[in-house]
């Protein structure tokens, strides 16, 4: 693999309230999942973000809670980065825009894009309330949006992510007093004149390889044409404009935030030691890649880019800018506080970290909405982080542990062996070129399918049987399986860092994680530890009981909660929604006592369950459950079809 020098930045989140599970899928969880990979690839890379601190919001919840902006912001700052950390989101560093060295970057940008004559001066009128007696920047004001009915706060719709001006907004009120008493009263702004950078944005844009959602959203709002975007407010928080007549204003937060990815870049420069590093990321050659929510787009594809251009720098602009679509929960809502719905504390409550990082990344909207259920988490959960994954890792190391006491050395291979090795070179390749260019969740699926395969072997080579037979060969075939294991927790890495390295424990691997290993086959004659479960399924009581405790709320709010007990219609997302496919745990077998042909099953499969199935001419189940098997769980796969009429 080309070694590369690769920046990675996520949206900077606002802090004047804590993230939800949506917006933990939407930029940091996939930027530290895209990080984690470059550098088991061996990249040269770095992963920055921070606290986004400036901007109405905060006054606003400040005044509410009676404090300062400031104290907010700090506060935030370090409650956020706990979320993070329990989330292992693993940042390079974390900053915060609020920070002498961003405010000098900004001013240095402000007096570029001035000196080069791209800031243009302009009166304009803006809402004032006649009670409170002061302007209302932004989240001041608030109304209908003109585009959905929405709420519209300020410039953008909360509801739909239009920009707007305060005048457009349907029925405005003043946020401070509640009051509609809003005139529109004449004040001098600073504003970036952007339609001069169209043609320009056009042609950079046009030459991107952004994913569609990205890039056809960005050239929509190009083709309707720019306009002069202000850069200034009428507000007390933020960096004083650095220009004469404008001492009382602030410049607007979202021309110092992008610019925080620099800031903070520097801010990590200085904390390190090195001063002049961050211009290793921003000022040389260096791929750089963005990571946010569909809602920052415009703000990251045209305003960011044609700031750091006009001031013709030599400013590295994004190369794969990755907008997420929104992760729309159905039957729970995702809260920011306690409370109301679904917070991530609440949700590290129901299950250790890594579930919540595979549920989401498996759903992450990559290029269209994706719906969040709680049918869903167990369906995620159960079936392929525990049957496959879970199942595969545990099956492969209790069975050779148990025969072998270790890894055992392999024989002369087979074809069935080159076989699932050339599988494992091809699914190593294409999870390697959806990371490069990526695309997360396809790199998940992949790693899925290297499991699936790789169990399929275990399967068809019968280790079970062939011990009894031909040690030799159960060796080769258990020596493939554990390297099998092996590949799967490298390339898992990147998105369950903790069971990847519990899966590295139980091999007693005690190299350094590498990409390209996991083509290999490394491990021989090698000690083992004995596994435990990785992964524990979410019954159907405790899924009860979960909708219970968090979905009551949003049901009474929203109507019912969405359910898959009741029969569903075919779409073209699910044609079959009322069928029911589970992988079952045999935990008992009896003869029928009034038919040959039948064995009684009493069944795991999410939920105790008792079911006959006529397959005793062909499999001699008794037998097999009369073995010794500790450790070892043997699994059938049991085909329920649910009709419901
Ligand atoms: N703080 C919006 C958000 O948190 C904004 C992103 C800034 S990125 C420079 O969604
Ligand atoms: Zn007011």
């Amino acid at each position: 693999m080309i070694e590369i020098k690769v920046l990675v930045t996520s949206a900077l989140p606002y802090v004047h309230d804590m993230p939800h599970l949506g917006n933990i899928v939407g930029s940091v969880l996939p930027a530290d999942v895209y990080h984690r990979y470059l550098k088991l690839a061996g990249h040269d890379t770095i992963y920055i973000c921070g606290s986004d601190s400036h901007g109405t919001m905060f006054e606003i919840t400040a005044e509410k809670l009676g404090i300062t902006p400031e104290q907010l912001v700090f506060k935030n700052h370090e409650l956020i980065q706990e979320i993070f950390r329990k989330f292992n989101i693993e940042f390079t560093f974390y900053g915060i825009t609020h920070s002498e060295e961003n405010k000098e970057i900004t001013y240095h940008i402000f007096n570029k894009l001035d000196e080069n004559g791209h800031l243009i001066e302009e009166e304009m009128e803006l809402p004032y309330c006649s009670n409170c007696n002061k302007f209302l920047a932004d989240r001041w004001i608030e109304g209908k949006c003109p585009h959905c009915e929405g709420l519209a706060r300020g410039d953008q719709c909360d509801d739909c992510g239009e920009l707007m001006t305060p005048q457009e907004i349907i029925k405005p009120k003043c946020v401070h007093c509640g009051k509609g008493n809003i005139e529109f009263r004449k004040t001098r702004h600073l504003f970036l004149d952007l339609p001069k950078f169209e043609p320009w944005l056009k042609e950079w844009i046009s030459g991107k390889s952004w994913s569609p959602l990205v890039k056809n959203f960005s050239l929509g709002w190009l083709k309707e044409g720019l306009k002069p975007r202000t850069i200034t407010r009428d507000a007390t928080w933020g960096f004083p404009v650095p220009k004469k007549g404008y001492e009382e204003k602030v410049i607007y937060v979202w021309f110092d935030a992008p610019i925080g990815y620099i800031g903070i870049t520097k801010e990590w420069s200085n904390k390190i030691g090195k001063p002049d590093e961050w211009k290793k990321w921003w000022l040389e050659d260096c791929k750089y890649v963005q990571f946010m929510g569909k809602d920052n787009v415009p703000f990251h594809s045209i305003t960011f880019p044609a700031t750091l251009k006009g001031t013709e720098g030599s400013w590295n602009l994004v190369d794969n800018l990755v907008g997420s679509a929104w992760l729309i929960s159905k039957d729970v809502k995702f809260s920011k506080s306690r409370g109301r719905g679904l917070t991530t504390e609440d949700a590290l409550e129901i299950r250790p970290v890594d579930y919540w990082r595979y549920v989401l990344m498996s759903l992450y909207p990559e290029s269209d909405d994706s719906t969040f259920t709680w049918e869903e988490f167990r369906r995620r959960v159960n079936n392929e982080l525990s049957d496959i994954i879970g199942n595969f890792v545990h099956r492969v190391l209790s069975f050779t542990k148990l025969n072998y006491g270790k890894i055992p050395g392999s024989g002369e291979l087979k074809k069935e062996d080159r076989e699932i090795l050339e599988k494992l070179e091809k699914i190593h390749g294409e999870v390697t070129e959806n990371f490069e260019r990526a695309r997360l969740r396809e790199a998940l699926k992949g790693v899925i399918h290297l499991a699936k395969e790789s169990n399929a072997y275990f399967n068809n080579q019968e280790p079970w049987h062939l011990v009894k037979k031909d040690r030799g060969r159960a060796a080769t075939v258990l020596n493939l399986c554990c390297n099998l294991v092996r590949s799967t927790a490298i390339l898992l890495n990147p998105f369950l860092p903790e069971s990847s390295g519990k899966i590295w424990k139980f091999l007693k691997d005690d190299s350094e994680m590498e990409w390209d290993s996991a083509r290999e086959i490394k491990l021989s004659d090698h000690e083992i530890e004995k596994p435990i479960v990785l992964f524990k399924k979410v019954t159907q009581p405790e899924l009860k009981e979960i909708k219970s405790k968090y979905s009551k709320e949003t049901s009474e709010k929203e109507g019912p909660a969405e359910s898959k007990e009741t029969p569903g219609e075919p779409s073209e997302e699910d044609p079959f929604p009322n069928l029911d496919l589970r992988v079952a745990e045999i935990k008992e077998v009896k003869d029928h006592p009034n038919a040959d042909k039948l064995y009684v099953f009493k069944i795991d499969c999410g939920e105790e369950r008792q079911i006959v199935a006529g397959i005793k001419e062909w499999y001699n189940l008794t037998f097999v459950f009369n073995e010794p098997f500790d450790g070892l769980i043997i699994r059938v796969c049991v085909m329920s079809i649910y009709i419901f009429f």
